[in-house]
């Protein structure tokens, strides 16, 4: 059976209830076809939903999903909508089905170290509730203010302190999810250990919300380190920063939270930071340890002395809980205050091998002299994560500086793959990289993909037209 777009906010609204809908004439639907992409990376040609749905259990997300594929209307599942790749914009229309109103922490057990919530949480939110029990969920993407932790899981979000501690799916134990059509499934467990079958979290974990829409999670946690310091280390340029962690990598020093950001980047937040970036500053280095707080001063005293060994001009260590705030709420503000001052930013998320992360910035460099767009680095440069910003001033709709962008870009993936690097660190592929997927893996791997995706949803109704690009040719191998 098809239906019309337009029926199926009604056929919704009667099964879950109007105040569940968000259907055509209302001014809040426009929010749903929108997330933090920047407009000018997606492709053209993206149809509107015909209506959001903000399910509150995991009952109406089977449901939704149940009515959709009997009426083979697509469904994009949508967290908090602080996605940057377009993963939770809606391609062919159909229904958005919103986890937002699903908030509830159900259990934090410091027993099993594991907190059981539902997916609309905001990340934030169940950092401070673990937090106040003296347990500690790590992952910390920029946006934990305001993202969801369904949204993390969809998307194996990370952050600067998965330097040390690793990104969203080594916290992910359990899953339920609700599949297209409406069936649950439960997968994973609740204990610190266990090999029993295939890792089926591992694949929902990222799968960007293609296979299934997660309904509750069961995250692991850890004790609270009791003590956390944090250093700014100032440097000439970025070249000299980039030596200097490559130097502190080599001597097998693991702060943390190693993050990078180059002059553009600083420049652009002195603007709306409260935290007073050292004049001149050529580049930052941002360096946080954890652990037991009498061991903490030699930690930081000995890493400060290790930055000026290979060329700081500066080190400067929190002096205080504000200070460190204002430093984090700085470093935090970066990616905003970018997209603040240019009327276009494009955005990507490289990620090279840590000994490439000097090789990349100088390659990133030569790009944006030779095209012709400046250019903002900042982010993991531990994890060699590299927010490469292109910042575009000239209307992007322009046909020549859409193939200026588009040069850039594809300049950029080529020489991260050249370095064995990969398209996106943590962000995702979405839509912004999905028609480079080839850049980087072979057509017989995208094959596989298209083959499990198909096995959760064969009519390609769940999120369509995310990750994956169309088939090139046949695979006859
Ligand atoms: C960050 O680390 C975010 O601040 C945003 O991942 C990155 O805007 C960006 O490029
Ligand atoms: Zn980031």
């Amino acid at each position: 059976m098809s239906t019309r777009s337009a029926d199926i906010a009604e056929i919704l609204g009667r099964e879950l209830g109007a105040g569940r809908v968000i259907g055509a004439g209302d001014d809040r639907l426009a929010d749903y076809g929108r997330d933090e992409t920047t407009p000018a990376m997606l492709p053209e040609g993206l149809v509107p939903p015909a209506c959001a749905v903000l399910c509150e259990d995991a009952d109406e997300v089977a449901a939704v999903l149940r009515i959709c594929a009997e009426r083979a209307v697509p469904v994009t599942p949508r967290g908090a909508g602080s996605g940057m790749v377009g993963g939770a914009l809606p391609v062919r229309g159909g229904v958005v089905l919103s986890t937002e109103r699903m908030q509830r922490i159900l259990e934090i057990s410091s027993d099993d170290l594991v907190a059981v919530v539902e997916p609309g949480v905001i990340t934030g939110q169940l950092q401070e509730a673990v937090e106040a029990q003296g347990l500690f969920y790590p992952p910390d993407p920029a946006s934990l203010a305001m993202c969801s932790i369904g949204g993390n899981a969809a998307t194996n979000a990370g952050g600067p302190r998965a330097f040390k501690y690793g990104v969203t799916r080594e916290y992910i134990l359990g899953l339920d999810v609700a599949l297209m059509g409406g069936e649950r499934l439960r997968v994973g467990r609740r204990t610190a250990k266990g090999v029993t079958g295939y890792d089926l979290v591992a694949g929902f974990v990222g799968s960007e919300g293609t296979f299934g829409v997660t309904t509750q999670l069961t995250v692991k946690l850890l004790p609270l380190p009791p003590g956390v310091s944090t250093l700014l280390a100032v440097f000439a340029d970025v070249r000299a920063a980039s030596d200097a962690i490559a130097a502190l990598l080599g001597r097998g020093i693991r702060p943390r939270v190693l993050e990078l950001a180059d002059r553009a980047s600083i420049d652009h937040v002195r603007k709306r930071s409260r935290y007073r970036f050292p004049d001149g500053a050529g580049a930052i280095v941002l360096l946080e340890v954890d652990g037991d707080p009498d061991a903490l001063d030699a930690q930081v005293l000995r890493i400060g002395q290790d930055c000026e060994r290979h060329g700081a001009l500066d080190v400067l260590v929190a002096q205080s809980p504000t200070e460190r705030r204002a430093l984090w709420e700085a470093r935090r503000q970066i990616s905003p205050s970018l997209r603040e001052a240019h009327r276009t930013k494009i955005n990507e998320d490289l990620c090279v091998p840590r000994g490439a992360i000097g090789e990349m910035l100088a390659r990133v460099d030569r790009v944006s002299a030779e095209v012709g767009l400046p250019v903002a680095v900042f982010g993991h440069a531990g994890d060699g994560n590299l927010h490469v910003n292109l910042l575009v001033d000239d209307d992007p709709a322009d046909p020549a500086v859409k193939a200026q962008i588009a040069d850039a870009v594809g300049r950029l993936f080529a020489e991260t793959v050249a370095l064995r690097g990969t398209l996106t660190g943590e962000h995702g592929v979405g839509l912004t990289k999905r028609d480079h997927m080839g850049v980087e893996q072979d057509e017989r791997v995208l094959e596989w993909q298209r083959r499990w995706k198909a096995m959760w949803d064969p009519a390609d109704l769940l999120n369509p037209g995310k990750v994956l690009p169309a088939r090139r040719r046949a695979c006859t191998e």
